[in-house]
């Protein structure tokens, strides 16, 4: 099969499953696929005139971001099985597998609120909105473990920059897609969708907060918030929003969905604490994927350096 290469590959020319899906049914009708899987695949290609097939875009010349931890990467296998992505089922093993045909061909994401400049955003245009950084961060969930991944995207503020927030906008709220048709289990997940996350502006202004859109070199898999998401590695998981189709600047400091669902567990600052335990486990130690060995949790996660300055005068206990 023929892929393109990232520069000329636009979020449209990647084959969504559905015209996939329709070929299938095609060469089904006219009798060639039903042998064996492997003679299906090579009938699908002899068949059919040549056409990007249905992958992942790889992204080329990525600029290596001074953000990024040495530390040793989670695997691939790791980071595309182990996920919360509760839209697509509560169980770690439910994203990969229930996430596969969800269609993200279209993506627009929209911001407004108080900005002088409000918009909407085509993956292409968010793509070329700033050069493509790697960025290797260390993630921590609230759940006590941890991992090291190659993200790719560039810093939030310079989306922010361009709409031009106003005097008014203190807050930035942030909103998932949700399709109950494409995301039946989210019936079943014990939260309210479409998932929402915030941040303070000056949050979203530093420059470790990421806008998303790939990682290990290619664009995100469905299970790990394809096609664009956020990455706020000194905070808990959960404050990394998948799947992003809203962001709205605001006077009030928005509602997140976590805090929603169980105030007195989840606030809405969600720093990663080793001091402020969960209600229900420590949150001293994390285990990182793939090691035997609890690892003491850092003060926001390590990235104290340029983070800390602006909780100054804050009581961490009660802002949690
Ligand atoms: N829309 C949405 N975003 C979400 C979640 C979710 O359930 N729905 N889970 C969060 C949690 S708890 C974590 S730890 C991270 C996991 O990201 P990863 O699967 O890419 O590692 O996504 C966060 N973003
Ligand atoms: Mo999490």
């Amino acid at each position: 099969m023929l892929i393109r290469k990232a520069p000329d590959l636009t979020y449209a020319d990647v084959t969504p499953k559905s015209v996939y899906l329709d070929r299938r049914k095609f060469l089904r009708a006219m009798g060639i696929v039903g042998a064996t899987a492997v003679t299906a695949k090579g009938l699908f290609d002899l068949a059919l005139p040549p056409q990007v097939a249905f992958a992942a875009t790889k992204f080329t010349s990525l600029v290596n971001s001074p953000f990024s931890t040495s530390e040793k990467q989670n695997s691939y296998d790791d980071v595309t099985h182990y996920n919360n992505f509760y839209e697509f089922g509560t169980d770690k093993g439910d994203p990969a597998k229930n996430a596969k045909n969800f269609n993200t061909s279209n993506w627009i994401v929209s911001v407004e609120g108080e900005v002088a400049k409000p918009r909407k955003f085509t993956m292409d245009e968010i793509l070329k909105l700033a050069p493509l950084e790697e960025r290797i961060y260390r993630h921590r969930c609230v759940e006590a473990w941890s991992i090291v991944v190659p993200w790719i995207g560039f810093s939030f503020n310079s989306l922010i920059r361009l709409v031009e927030p106003t005097p008014k906008a203190q807050f930035v709220a942030f909103q998932s897609y949700y399709d109950p048709r494409q995301m039946p289990l989210g019936r079943w997940a014990g939260i309210e969708f479409p998932y929402v996350e915030g941040l303070r502006l000056d949050e979203a202004m530093n420059p470790l907060t990421l806008l998303c859109v790939g990682m290990y070199g290619e664009s995100l898999p469905n299970q790990d918030g394809a096609p664009v998401r956020m990455v706020i590695p000194w905070k808990y998981g959960f404050k990394s929003i998948k799947s992003l189709v809203k962001i709205k600047f605001q006077q009030k400091m928005p509602p997140t969905t976590w805090n929603l669902s169980v105030p007195n567990w989840y606030g809405f600052y969600s720093n990663v604490n080793p001091n402020v335990n969960h209600p229900r486990w420590s949150q001293a130690k994390e285990r990182r994927l793939g090691e035997i060995f609890k690892r003491p949790t850092l003060m926001f996660n390590g990235y104290d350096d340029q983070v800390a300055s602006m909780y100054n005068g804050m009581d961490l206990k009660k802002n949690y």
